[in-house]
């Protein structure tokens, strides 16, 4: 039986990611394993939560982001080194005990990469063969690997809810090879629901789970059908030609509004461009999926982001109203800036 991780040894964790102390996070994670904890445990139990914990300090703006990448470049280190030190179950989802290819991707766009790579560690110590892609692969990519690796499964994780109508495209690109999609990730929604609307074959919540299912029946069966509402489909390919345009009046109303926002530097400009853009896009995925609960999970993190930069998340206000201006002919984004707004005026 696995021992338990201790509180001392979760707090030493975060203080070596803390002080960016590659060899002293590594150097644990692999004690840990050699006095007992399993592997599985280390990644899903330690280095899991250590990250989220990063993320969350990041967002609330008590880290920068190199302090964020440094640490999260520790946290991979760590599962690095745990890797090195296990050897993986030889026996594979297949009837004949041998292992079955996996091909683990992140979403186009998608740079969380930390839960794929946990999930690929979990899966090759339960014995699959897994090829791991790493973050924000586009469709030619994955196409491609496709073609030259010949898995049995894809296994697509996606973090940010933004990018489903990306991992649309990517589900569905596994469609003419006859190549099984198994979805996964917090960007799929609450019980995978967006997972289900894309057409994904398997829906797992973590990597355990994963691993049972595909236990039950390997190779999976082609089981997902889309359900995306054609008028969904087509608005949100409407706003995709006019993306451009919609960000760089988004960008100047914004300026021009609000005095302090006048004359940016470049990186504020920049910045500011990025975080514009992925509320524009986070607004659309809403659209394609048909849930308002996607555009108002991420005005929820706006919130909070702007809130603990200390800057007004009055903000926001100003950003819908250039797309409620430009979108009057788009039924479908009218009714989700609609709800953006009456969230706004409750929570903001
Ligand atoms: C760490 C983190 C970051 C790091 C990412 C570092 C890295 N390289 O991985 C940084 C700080 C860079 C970051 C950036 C951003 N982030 Co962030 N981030 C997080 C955070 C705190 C934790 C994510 C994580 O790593 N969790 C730990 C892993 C181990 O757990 P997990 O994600 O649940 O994964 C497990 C399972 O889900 C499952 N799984 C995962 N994939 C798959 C796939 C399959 C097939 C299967 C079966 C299972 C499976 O197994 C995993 C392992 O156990 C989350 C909030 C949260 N609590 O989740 C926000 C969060 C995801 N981020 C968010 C946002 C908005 C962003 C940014 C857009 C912010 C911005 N700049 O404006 C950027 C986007 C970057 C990009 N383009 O991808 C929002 C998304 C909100 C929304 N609804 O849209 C969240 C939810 C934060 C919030 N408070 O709202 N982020």
């Amino acid at each position: 039986m696995s021992l338990a991780i201790t509180a001392d040894a979760r707090a030493a964790f975060d203080r070596h990611l803390a002080h960016g102390d590659e060899a002293a996070a590594a150097g644990l994670a692999v004690r840990l394993v050699e006095d007992g904890v399993s592997a599985e445990d280390v990644l899903l139990d330690l280095v899991g939560p250590a990250q989220v914990t990063v993320g969350a300090r990041w967002a609330a703006g008590e880290w920068t982001v190199a302090q964020e990448h440094a640490a999260t470049h520790v946290s991979e280190q760590a599962i690095a080194a745990v890797s090195a030190v296990t050897a993986a179950v030889p026996h594979g989802p297949r009837a004949d005990g041998t292992a079955g290819g996996v091909l683990v991707a992140c979403s186009d766009g998608e740079w969380h990469v930390l839960p794929a790579r946990i999930l690929s560690e979990v899966l090759r110590l339960r014995g699959h063969d897994v090829r791991f892609l790493g973050g924000h692969v586009p469709e030619a990519r994955l196409v491609s690997e496709l073609h030259q690796t010949g898995p049995d499964l894809v296994a697509l994780s996606c973090t940010l809810p933004m990018r489903l109508p990306l991992a649309h495209r990517l589900i569905q690109a596994c469609r003419p090879v006859g190549v099984p999609v198994l979805a996964g990730g917090t960007g799929f929604g609450p019980d995978g629901i967006w997972a289900r609307t894309l057409g994904a074959d398997l829906y797992a919540a973590d990597a355990p789970t994963a691993d049972e299912l595909l236990r039950r029946q390997w190779p999976p069966p082609l089981a997902g059908r889309p359900s995306i509402d054609p008028a969904c489909a087509e608005a949100y390919a409407q706003f995709v030609r006019r993306r451009s345009e919609l960000l760089h009046r988004v960008v100047a109303r914004l300026h021009e509004r609000h005095p302090a926002l006048r004359d940016p530097t470049d990186h504020e400009y920049d910045t500011t461009t990025a975080n514009l853009s992925n509320l524009l896009d986070s607004l659309a995925a809403a659209v394609f999926v048909d849930d308002t609960q996607l555009f108002t999970d991420f005005l929820s993190f706006a919130t909070a982001f702007l809130t603990a930069r200390s800057l007004p998340p009055d903000h926001l206000g100003t950003v819908l109203e250039t797309p409620a201006e430009l979108l009057r002919d788009a039924p479908l984004f009218m009714g989700q800036l609609d709800t953006g707004r009456g969230w706004l005026a409750n929570n903001a």
